[in-house]
């Protein structure tokens, strides 16, 4: 019937049978995760509105507002997350350590690792940005306790990832296994209704996204990377366009719709970060997780991200994700290939 839209909760149950992940409890905290993001969503509006307001002179309060819209993000899904009833831990890139549910609250078998507000600094300018999900079904169910080993897992154990976009439009982009699959918040109804059904990135993309302002850092094979994108001699037979956000989110979900390569590599610039800056857990591993559904690659300029096998929970890593063809191209060019 022509304009009524199928909601994630159909979805799940009409379409994605097949995942092991679609079970009820799967579908409570895909709901809980939604209710989150919603809130998160109409916050990260508001932000703009603090903007305008800000331009009274009070950019100090805007500024501060900024950084307390990571910190609201990171409450409101460790909140409703403990209550949901389907978790037996969580992680968030905000928090140093494990966040456990009080005894307090019903538990559950699933882990969460999320990254609550991805690009934040972004928003006093109005960039998109996005909240980032990972779900891991825990080692020994019912064990008592959770340790650190629950989290410490390679990508390929994930039941589900995905992500929150919140731009023009909130979209939701997540994948069970069985199918990547894009919905997008109708703000009249309040529902995620499905726009992007059965997302595929193209085998080759036309874009590449790196932050070149790190050149300098960057040992010879990244260089000769970046170079092959921007040769008319590479397999495209043209130079590949530069796009670069600045936010994760953003410029992955370009790429995943049109095809490209975003690619953020290891550098010297911080002898405390020599794998870069982003996090494994939180936002390379579910975003690898996603890419693969949809046929893409992701590795670290050597090994597949799903991989590789988590060693702290703030573990960083190179990212090198996209279209399989160009991924595949970095990857054998940064092994000297
Ligand atoms: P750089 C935002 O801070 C973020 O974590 C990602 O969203 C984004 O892709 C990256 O950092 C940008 O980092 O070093 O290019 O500013």
């Amino acid at each position: 019937m022509e304009g009524i839209g199928i909601t994630v909760t159909e979805h799940l149950l009409m379409h994605q049978k097949a995942s092991p992940a679609a079970t009820g409890r799967f579908t409570s905290l895909l709901t809980e995760l939604i209710f989150s993001a919603k809130i998160i969503a109409r916050e990260v509006q508001k932000a703009g509105l603090v903007d305008i307001l800000g331009l009274t002179g009070e950019v100090n309060v805007q500024g501060e507002q900024v950084r307390k819209l990571d910190e609201f993000a990171n409450r409101v899904l460790i909140y409703r997350m403990q209550r949901a009833g389907v978790l037996c831990a969580m992680a968030s890139e905000e928090n140093a350590d494990i966040i456990e549910i009080p005894d307090r609250y019903p538990g559950g078998d699933y882990i969460l690792v999320f990254d609550p507000l991805d690009g934040s600094s972004n928003i006093d300018v109005n960039v998109s940005i996005g909240t980032i999900f990972s779900i891991y079904r825990r080692k020994e169910s019912g064990r008592a306790y959770v340790a650190l080993d629950d989290f410490l897992r390679k990508g390929s154990e994930q039941v589900a990832a995905g992500y929150f976009l919140y731009g023009t439009s909130v979209m939701l982009v997540y994948t069970t296994g069985d199918g990547v699959h894009g919905f997008t918040l109708d703000p009249s109804v309040g529902e995620f209704l499905l726009s992007h059904p059965n997302i595929r990135i193209p085998e080759r993309g036309k874009t590449y996204s790196v932050n070149e302002a790190y050149t300098p850092y960057w040992d010879e094979r990244t260089r000769a990377v970046v170079d092959y994108f921007k040769s008319p001699d590479n397999d495209l037979g043209k130079p590949y366009t530069a796009r670069y956000v600045g936010s994760l989110v953003a410029d992955f979900h370009r790429n995943l719709l049109n095809g490209g390569i975003f690619m953020y590599p290891a550098d010297r610039r911080d002898p405390a970060k020599p794998r870069g800056k982003l996090r494994l857990l939180c936002e390379a591993a579910p975003l690898a997780f996603v890419v693969e559904h949809a046929g893409g690659a992701a590795t670290d300029g050597r090994t597949r991200i799903l991989d590789i096998q988590a060693a702290a929970l703030h573990e960083r890593v190179p990212l090198f994700i996209g279209s399989r063809a160009d991924v595949e191209r970095a990857t054998a060019l940064l092994q000297g290939g």
